[in-house]
């Protein structure tokens, strides 16, 4: 893989770029996997980022991106909106259409959007929106606009990304379960909600959601990002095959409990980390650790994104 290179933008000070030269994983991922979860950051010279944005990263390109999905042994990738190009999907929906096929997106959008719009990404290949509740990254927007926006990305079949943190579980609760109950588009939890993984598994904020994922059959989540949940590690660096050992039980709850309703990514190129960059190489190493069987581990890389994503190819 190339090296990150960052173009007319200066870096939001002690950004940390993503980790060039990753290690191959020992574990060998299922034919057909899929990296659910995965951004990329312009190029800025090419696709600016948005005015509104509250960090500038280093570019991160498609054809890294796809470069690394090659490295890893992935065969597709799932490739979310980042909150540094705001509403402004081009970037994303380039790499969709020159993956041909190998990639699905999941946009950003405002109210304002027209349907010939929302046309047009089905059409590149875009299946869901995202709902960032994320305060440092994101301003609020009204849930009457969240509301209105989820009717009408579910009438081409989309589903519903959700991103926020443990704490605010219980105030966004009658939210997602109104997106739910009324809409029944699938909702889909970005890294389990956030959970503060310091505290008990079988503690309150945990509970809460698994609860939440217990009592609405629609809810997923996405058991990723154990390089942004640990406290305690140890990294996924320096040939670590074992990282990240405090955030296991958390997913391997999720896992065994929804095995049909759980999706993993890299989250490359990892925003905002503060601490350190994950060797992605490794982070899939993590995975064999919380799906522990053959069958789970292809529920979670290949059935599951599969019956979302390409509901239209045999997985
Ligand atoms: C993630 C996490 C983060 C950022 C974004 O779109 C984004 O900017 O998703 C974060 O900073 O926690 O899922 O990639």
């Amino acid at each position: 893989m190339s090296k990150p290179t960052t173009g007319p933008f200066d870096k939001t000070a002690g950004w940390l770029d993503w980790y060039a030269g990753p290690s191959k994983p020992r574990f060998q991922l299922p034919p057909g996997s899929v990296d659910a979860h995965c951004h990329v950051f312009g190029p800025g010279a090419e696709f600016p980022y948005a005015p509104e944005r509250k960090y500038t990263p280093c570019d991160a390109s498609k054809a890294q991106l796809f470069a690394l999905r090659d490295h890893l042994g992935f065969a597709r990738n799932v490739i979310v909106q980042a909150t540094c190009h705001g509403a402004d999907n081009r970037a994303m929906v380039d790499a969709c259409v020159a993956s041909g096929g190998k990639a699905r997106g999941v946009a950003t959008v405002r109210r304002s959007v027209s349907d010939a719009e929302l046309q047009a990404m089905h059409d590149a290949g875009v299946r869901g929106v995202r709902f960032n509740f994320v305060k440092r990254l994101v301003d609020f927007t009204p849930k009457d606009e969240l509301l209105e926006i989820a009717a009408r990305i579910a009438r081409f079949g989309w589903h519903v990304v959700i991103y926020f943190e443990a704490v605010d579980l219980p105030e966004l609760w009658d939210f997602f379960t109104a997106v739910h109950d009324d809409l029944a588009t699938t909702v889909v939890v970005d890294h389990m909600g956030r959970p503060d993984v310091s505290k008990p598994l079988d503690g309150p904020e945990f509970e809460l959601f698994v609860k939440f994922m217990r009592e609405h059959p629609n809810v997923w989540s996405k058991v990723s990002c154990p390089e942004r949940l640990s406290v305690a590690g140890p990294r996924a660096l320096d040939g670590e095959r074992a990282a990240y050992r405090d955030v296991v039980p958390f997913a391997k709850r999720i896992v065994d409990s929804f095995p049909d309703r759980v999706l993993w990514g890299t989250d490359w190129p990892h925003p905002n980390l503060k601490d350190h960059m994950p060797d992605d190489g490794l982070l899939v190493d993590f995975i064999p650790h919380i799906a522990t069987t053959p069958e789970l581990q292809h529920k979670l890389l290949v059935a599951n994104p599969m019956r979302l994503y390409w509901p239209d190819v045999a997985a």
